[in-house]
């Protein structure tokens, strides 16, 4: 997914709205959420830049085992340090490469940029994020 970028999700009004979509071939409506919604413990490898065009927070996920394709597939997502585009009014203040982490991040497959942090807080220091394959 760290090829794909996505557009902004404005409202979290849209997490919790499920919808019914066709998969292309098997002729039937697979019921398909608009968007995923994954809460993930990480470190934090490197804040937003100010200038140029990398924007995005770089943080080492924690595995995540729920995980879904954008066919709705369980695949799950390994550990990796990958950017997340953190949306408008999410406050990184207080947060320092290095930090213990735990956020909430949206994934929308049906926009071309979809999946961004909503919500991101500090974990208490000294807390060790479990990176092991589970
Ligand atoms: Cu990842």
């Amino acid at each position: 997914m760290v090829s794909r970028r996505f557009a902004s999700i404005t409202s979290m009004g849209v997490l919790a709205v499920a919808a019914s979509g066709a998969l292309g071939g098997c002729g039937r409506d697979v019921p398909r959420s608009v968007a995923d919604v994954y809460t993930v413990r990480g470190v934090v490898e490197k804040l937003p830049q100010t200038e140029g065009p990398d924007r995005d927070l770089y943080l080492h996920h924690a595995p995540i085992p729920s995980f879904r394709d954008e066919r709705g597939m369980v695949v799950g997502m390994m550990s990796m340090t990958m950017p997340f585009p953190v949306a408008t009014g999410v406050s990184l203040a207080g947060i320092a490469p290095g930090d213990a982490i735990e956020f909430t991040f949206t994934v929308n497959w049906k926009r071309p940029t979809g999946y961004q942090i909503i919500r991101i807080h500090k974990l208490p220091a000294g807390t060790v994020v479990d990176f092991t394959p589970h």
